[in-house]
């Protein structure tokens, strides 16, 4: 079928802020890929079941603390100990659909006081180059309407806001894929436009080899 045979599958991300709806959307995109005949698996960061993912995990949790720059270093090493897996399952011809990835953790880690966006890069340079970041643009009023922050670490609206002015920072790069979706619309409709995003990227990268992030 020309939709495996021989090729390789696209890396997508999904990125927004709290609320926006990637989980959302990551789950339906991949079932969507799938009903349409694609190979498509989704992934997520942090991944919290690897013992770097634990430790994360009950950091987030507020069940520990970690000194920032080493957290930092944890959420890096936790999207590089899954790097051989996306390489194989990318060369296999599997689209991954990545709810969060590096943007994230540069994101968030540079909200805090004394971090600049340069140094919160350096841990994840190098790792697979996304073919498309999509980026789930929401208010924060609208995201309010979704419910409450929940209890983890970074869910209060002041981060939030920091958050979103360095996600801002990082689309200014015209060497990364970064298309916008607005968030506040219908599931529907945002499921419509990721998927559209989607289908054209992978028919895209199918015979581009995978790039490297930020090098
Ligand atoms: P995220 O993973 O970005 O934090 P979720 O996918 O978990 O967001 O969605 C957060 C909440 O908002 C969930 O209750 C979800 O059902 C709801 N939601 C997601 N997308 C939409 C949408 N387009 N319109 C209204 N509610 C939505
Ligand atoms: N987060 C996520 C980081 O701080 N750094 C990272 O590298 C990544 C991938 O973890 F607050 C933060 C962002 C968010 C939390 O929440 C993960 P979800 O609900 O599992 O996406
Ligand atoms: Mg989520």
């Amino acid at each position: 079928d020309w939709r495996m045979a021989g090729h390789r599958g696209a890396l997508i991300v999904l990125e927004g802020a709290d609320r926006a709806g990637k989980s959302t959307q990551a789950r339906r995109l991949v079932e969507a890929l799938r009903n349409q005949g694609y190979q498509a698996e989704g992934m997520r960061f942090p991944e919290r079941t690897t013992e770097i993912g634990r430790l994360v995990g009950s950091y987030l949790e507020k069940k520990s603390n970690i000194e920032d720059h080493t957290v930092h270093l944890l959420f890096s090493a936790n999207r590089w100990e899954h790097v051989p897996l996306i390489k194989e399952k990318l060369k296999s011809g599997i689209t991954l659909v990545v709810d969060r990835y590096a943007f994230s953790g540069v994101a968030f880690t540079s909200s805090k006081e004394n971090f600049s966006l340069h140094w919160c890069k350096q841990p994840d340079v190098g790792l697979p180059k996304p073919d498309l970041v999509v980026f789930l643009n929401i208010t924060p009023e609208e995201a309010s309407k979704r419910g409450d922050y929940g209890t983890e670490r970074y869910e209060t609206s002041d981060f939030q806001k920091k958050v979103q002015k360095r996600y801002a920072e990082l689309m200014d790069d015209k060497s990364l894929n970064w298309k916008v979706v607005d968030a506040a619309q219908s599931m529907e409709d945002v499921h419509n436009a990721i998927k559209q995003l989607s289908e054209a990227i992978i028919t895209e990268a199918r015979h581009q080899p995978v790039g490297k992030l930020w090098a």
